[in-house]
């Protein structure tokens, strides 16, 4: 249903700037645009105008843009008022647009209204904002992927896949009297198969997506003294944590942000592992593991002269599912010989060795992101709705291998479709638009 009402919002961001967008969208926006510039506007046309008051001074001059429904970003009529970048007079258009008609618009509602509207979906519009946002030029290269569609096209080509197969078997359910066993047909259990593998390589792009969009969070844990701290400040390139020859000295998580091979890291540092009385390094080791437990991947680090001990072994067996490495640290201090035969890694933030395979180890089978043209932005919220999708795929093989039954295949394959259409937003709730639009910021 189209919107009734028309919405303004300033575009450009806070402070002072040589432009300052204010943009209307809705019915009334034309209207609006009108009686602020006291004149008639055109579509597809710059032009150059005053902008007044209630009063008929002028507040301000400059660009009109008006673009006619449906060709616009939203899809409704919308207006752009460029004016001159400042903060009191920026506020001064908008209330007059808003005495003209206009309401404040919340944060991500036009983006919203051009989802509704049917001129992008949801990938796309949660592109808009993580292009926005992005931290590196591979991610804003991702998002632009995105936004232009790449990721949507693999979802619709896996769904009309699936669409095909759920209307063949339902045919086949139709004409079942007629003893044609359509479900015997041995190239279905092919087809599930293929949509499977499809769905599988689309999930570990999309996971790739999500960890250019998030960042792969990597913690660094161990016992007192192993050498955290130290590897941290290698890596971030400055003396970001306290680094001391005392057992004990961090306490609080340290966060740094870095990038490897176009991959955003969040590294975080924490307190050394061990028994203690102090309450203050017992809330250090709580937090500590609070972070292991959250992270992507953990680098166990072992001090390379002391060896793996039991209180190294605790901390391993403790992981249980967790993603780790183990990391010897401080290998300049080894004299020639005994390097423990189970270690998977020796680096020294002394003389940088080890530091190529370190990278190499946390950025493991991820590509760099810096030249890979395929990877487009993901979500987390699009990572679990393909894995729900991929389940829901291979319950329908496994009914088709054991019994055959139609009805429970085209069920499942039903339920796939609608986790694939959540991702583009075909099949969407309320609460979930509210979650991914209110992130946006005013304007966009
Ligand atoms: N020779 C050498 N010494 C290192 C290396 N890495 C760390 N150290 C020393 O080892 C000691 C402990 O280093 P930290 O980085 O503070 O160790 P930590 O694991 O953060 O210790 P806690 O915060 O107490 O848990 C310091 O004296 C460092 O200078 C290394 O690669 N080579
Ligand atoms: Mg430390």
């Amino acid at each position: 249903m189209p919107a009734t009402d028309t919405i303004a919002a300033i575009a450009t961001p806070p402070g002072v700037g040589g432009i300052g967008i204010v943009r209307l969208s809705g019915p009334l926006a034309l209207n609006i645009g009108e009686s602020l510039t006291d004149s008639s506007l055109r579509a597809k046309r710059i032009q150059f105008r005053n902008f007044y008051d209630n009063t008929a001074s002028p507040i301000d001059h400059g660009l009109c843009l008006y673009f006619h429904t449906p060709n616009s970003f939203t899809g409704e009529d919308v207006v752009e008022i460029q004016a001159h970048g400042g903060p009191v007079l920026l506020d001064m258009l908008l209330e007059r647009v808003c005495e003209l008609g206009a309401r404040l618009a919340r944060a991500g509602e036009f983006s919203e209204r051009a989802f509704l509207n049917g001129k992008i979906d949801l990938t796309q519009a949660e592109a808009i904002a993580d292009l926005i946002d992005s931290g590196s030029r591979a991610a804003a290269k991702a998002a632009i992927r995105s936004l232009e569609g790449k990721f949507s096209t693999q979802i619709h080509q896996l769904r009309d896949q699936i669409i095909a197969l759920r209307t063949y078997i339902e045919a086949a359910l139709d004409f079942a009297e007629e003893e044609i066993d359509f479900l015997a047909d041995k190239s279905l259990g092919d087809r599930l198969s293929n949509s499977i593998t499809t769905l599988e390589e689309l999930l570990a792009q999309a996971e790739h997506g999500r960890v250019l969009n998030e960042g792969l969070v990597v913690v660094l844990a161990g016992v007192p003294n192993a050498g955290k701290s130290s590897l941290l400040n290698y890596l971030a390139g400055y003396d970001a944590a306290i680094v001391t020859e005392i057992p004990g000295t961090t306490r609080d998580v340290v966060r740094e942000q870095i990038s490897l091979k176009g991959i955003p890291l969040h590294i975080n540092d924490t307190a050394g592992l061990r028994d203690s009385e102090n309450p203050v390094e017992k809330e250090g080791i709580r937090r500590a593991w609070e972070e292991i437990n959250k992270a992507d991947t953990v680098l166990v680090l072992i001090d390379s002269l002391i060896g793996l001990t039991p209180e190294d072994q605790y901390i391993i067996d403790r992981l249980k599912t967790i993603n780790y490495h183990l990391v010897y640290s401080k290998c300049d201090l080894l004299t020639g010989s005994s390097r423990p035969a189970e270690a998977e890694l020796y680096i020294s933030t002394k003389t940088g060795e080890g530091m190529d395979d370190l990278v190499a180890l946390i950025t493991g089978d991820l590509s760099d992101y810096n030249q890979d043209n395929r990877v487009f932005m993901a979500r987390r919220r699009h990572v679990d709705a393909l894995i729900r999708a991929r389940e829901c795929l291979l319950q329908a093989r496994k009914i088709f291998q054991e019994s055959c039954a139609g009805e429970l295949i085209a069920e499942d394959l039903r339920k796939a479709q609608q986790h694939l259409s959540e991702i583009t937003g075909e099949f969407s709730t309320e609460d979930l638009l509210g979650e991914i639009f209110s992130k946006f910021c005013v304007g966009k």
